[in-house]
């Protein structure tokens, strides 16, 4: 069944915004580690999802689902997929820093079409349709086209991936040196959004996975950005994790310009 990117993005807005309730009345909460010490999930992310999976299923009952927790993770090219962080910025909802949100992206066929990404604390929901452009609390946004130099950059640490740890602060310095400064949110998709806003010029984050990106990536693409890994190839979705690179154009090209060899 043919389903329209308007219909589905109401159905994420409206799925995101009733299970954000779970978050803004969390008490309690409890980290259980995953694969270690820096990797947690609670019983939120997963009571989260399971609200996000089952309202979503019955508004596409063909859907299939790629997710973080409980290892939902289906076909990355099935005709009609959510892929969904039930709360991104894991870390920071267990030390109650207000910078977590919930990100879900709608892609046929390994194409993002429709995505939304809701941060509660702050009352901002982001939302793209696939040529329709990008919104903030129904407000059109577009990425900055200041140069790097007169940027702001969001970094992600990958905390997971501790072999990655220094190339990422070798990063992080020539970041630094070619930008106004540098944030470390702890949440790249709201990193995403904040490119897509151009609130920031440039994301980098070394290794994340397809649901921490999927829904970002069409909002910095309707807001006029470019996406890609940190080699400038464009990102697939198919589920293997990968660096990400997100910017204004003016940005994202100086990124490379000014990289040392
Ligand atoms: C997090 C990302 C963050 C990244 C962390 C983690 P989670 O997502 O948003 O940018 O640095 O490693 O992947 O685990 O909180 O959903």
């Amino acid at each position: 069944m043919e389903y329209s990117s308007e219909f589905i993005l109401q159905q994420i807005i409206t799925a995101e915004r009733e299970a954000a309730t779970l978050i803004l009345q969390a008490e309690s909460i409890n980290a259980e580690t995953k694969t270690d010490r820096r990797n947690v999930v609670t019983e939120y992310d997963r009571r989260v999802q399971e609200q996000l999976t089952a309202q979503l299923s019955t508004a596409l009952p063909e859907a299939r689902f790629f997710c973080e927790e409980n290892m939902l993770q289906e076909d990355p090219n099935a005709e009609h997929l959510f892929i969904i962080d039930p709360i991104d910025g894991t870390m920071n909802f267990v030390h109650g820093m207000h910078m977590s949100c919930i990100s879900v992206a709608y892609a046929s066929g390994g194409q993002v079409l429709a995505g939304a990404v809701y941060n509660p604390y702050a009352d901002e929901l982001f939302s793209a349709a696939r040529g329709k452009g990008a919104f903030l609390n129904g407000k059109p946004i577009h990425v900055t086209d200041a140069p790097l130099e007169q940027s702001i950059v969001c970094i992600g640490t990958s905390p997971y991936y501790p072999d990655l740890t220094d190339l990422t602060f070798t990063r992080m310095r020539f970041l630094f040196n070619a930008s106004l400064d540098i944030r470390r949110s702890g949440s790249a998709a709201l990193d995403l959004c904040s490119v897509a806003a151009g609130r920031a010029g440039l994301y980098l984050e070394q290794c994340i996975s397809l649901w921490d990106f999927a829904a970002g990536l069409l909002l910095v693409e309707e807001a006029g950005g470019i996406i890609s890994d940190d080699k400038g190839s464009p990102l697939e979705i198919c589920g293997r994790n990968t660096s990400v690179l997100a910017g204004g154009p003016q940005a994202w090209k100086d990124y490379f310009a000014k990289l040392p060899e």
